[in-house]
């Protein structure tokens, strides 16, 4: 399609560029120099133009900040195919001394608290607890798309580009909590990784999930992504996988596992008592303007949606077929039907679902269209997963602006 072929080569000219520097050098240079082109996405926050910058390992993509590092992927991407480049996947830290290389010889998984035996595993002793499992899942950032938010809400204004779908390897958790022999009273277990604070003041990144989730078999604990290492701005050597669920879960720089005979609780449990948290209610969503009564956790990913072969703004010949491209998913019951418009929601036509990756995974959709008439079309796109749940049409509001799952409209020029 025209914009994605324009968005490519813009990506293409800044490339030349754009050396790639390593991360300090990146981080202390004088932004300027490297900033000032729009992504050109037809997305345009109040903060400003959108640069593309580059990181070690990663082609370019959005700055969203760069202390920490938090990279956004220019939505383009999404059209290659159903599995997101390791180069080309997104990037979010919440604190600032972040681990730039990881030596094997010292690096040890810790698996402590409340079980049998505590373990201290090096990579190697880990990969060899058992066979290594596989899943294709999507990681989403609780965020993704805030900068939609209407009223605008406090965060990274984000556009639709912070997900990202892989295809991961490791051992399961629950295999790892086994060989330790988890207490008969635990409840939850806490995640930790090698990045930290740079004031004391700050809570440290910890997660922690029910003892029943992490024993369940889903979660895992992946060292490849793609079939490569881990890349480092994605959490090498180690990461948690919760397939199903936002990417807050999925600890990067994996480092520490503690068994816990409470819930998780403290000065370093913001990110699950103060942080990352909605409107305890069925649809996690509240007036716009007003806050919860009540919160809860964020859990699983709602359903979503795209158009990817077309970006809003773009256009699209009059008088022949073209093929509409996108993709779905949900947080793992699969997607059962997609369904277009291409009048702005008043009649919606099945596309055709591509290749099941795996119930987790982004589903690539397909529909063939064509318009007669030039001028602009308003195109849109709905999923249903097996258990019956859609999309809404107006999106949801949360003071956070998290889980954006509204049904999305491209408007494209039929020229
Ligand atoms: N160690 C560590 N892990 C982390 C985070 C973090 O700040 N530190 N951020 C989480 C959040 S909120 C998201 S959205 C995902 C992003 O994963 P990615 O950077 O690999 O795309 O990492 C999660 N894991
Ligand atoms: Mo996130």
């Amino acid at each position: 399609m025209p914009d994605i072929q324009k968005f490519a080569s813009a990506d293409l000219r800044r490339r030349s560029f754009l050396r790639g520097g390593a991360l300090l050098a990146v981080a202390a240079s004088p932004l300027a120099a490297l900033a000032a082109v729009d992504t050109g996405e037809g997305v345009s926050f109040a903060d400003g133009p959108r640069p593309l910058v580059e990181y070690p390992g990663k082609r370019p993509l959005i700055r969203v900040h760069t202390r920490p590092p938090h990279l956004e992927t220019p939505f383009a991407v999404f059209n290659d195919g159903p599995i997101t480049a390791n180069d080309a996947f997104f990037v979010r830290y919440h604190l600032a001394n972040i681990p730039l290389a990881v030596d094997l010889t010292t690096f040890r998984l810790s698996v402590k608290g409340k079980v049998a035996t505590p373990l201290m595993l090096s990579l190697a002793e880990l990969k060899a607890i058992a066979e290594p499992v596989e899943v294709v899942a999507v990681n989403q950032c609780s965020g993704n798309s805030r900068g939609f938010a209407s009223p605008r809400v406090f965060g990274a204004q984000l556009a639709n580009g912070a997900m990202g779908n892989a295809h991961w390897t490791g051992v399961p958790l629950r295999t790892v909590l086994e060989k330790a022999g988890v207490s008969a009273s635990a409840v939850q277990v806490t995640f930790d990784g090698l990045d930290s604070p740079v004031l004391p003041a700050t809570p440290d990144f910890r997660k922690a999930l029910s003892i029943e989730h992490a024993m369940n078999g889903e979660p895992m604990l992946a060292w490849a992504m793609n079939g490569e290492p881990l890349p480092m701005l994605n959490g090498y050597p180690l990461k948690l996988i919760v397939p199903g669920y936002f990417g807050t879960y999925w600890v990067k720089h994996l480092s520490e596992i503690e068994v816990l005979e409470h819930a998780f609780e403290g000065h370093d449990a913001a990110f699950m008592t103060t942080a990352y948290r909605v409107p305890d209610n069925d649809c996690q969503c509240v007036a716009p303007g007003t806050v919860a009564a009540k919160t809860r956790p964020i859990s699983t990913l709602p359903v979503r949606s795209f158009i990817t072969s077309v970006l809003d703004g773009g256009v699209l010949p009059a008088g022949s077929t073209v093929e509409l491209k996108g993709i779905a998913f949900d947080a793992g019951a699969g997607i059962k039907t997609v369904e277009v418009s291409v009048d702005g929601g008043r009649q919606w036509r099945n596309a055709t679902l591509g290749k099941d990756l795996g119930r987790f995974s982004f589903r690539e959709w397909r529909m063939p269209i064509s318009f007669a008439q030039r001028g602009k079309a308003v195109l849109m796109v709905r999923a249903v997963n097996q258990k019956g749940e859609g999309q809404p049409a107006t999106a949801d509001w949360n003071p956070a602006g998290y889980r954006r799952h509204v049904i999305e409209s491209t408007t494209v020029n039929i020229a």
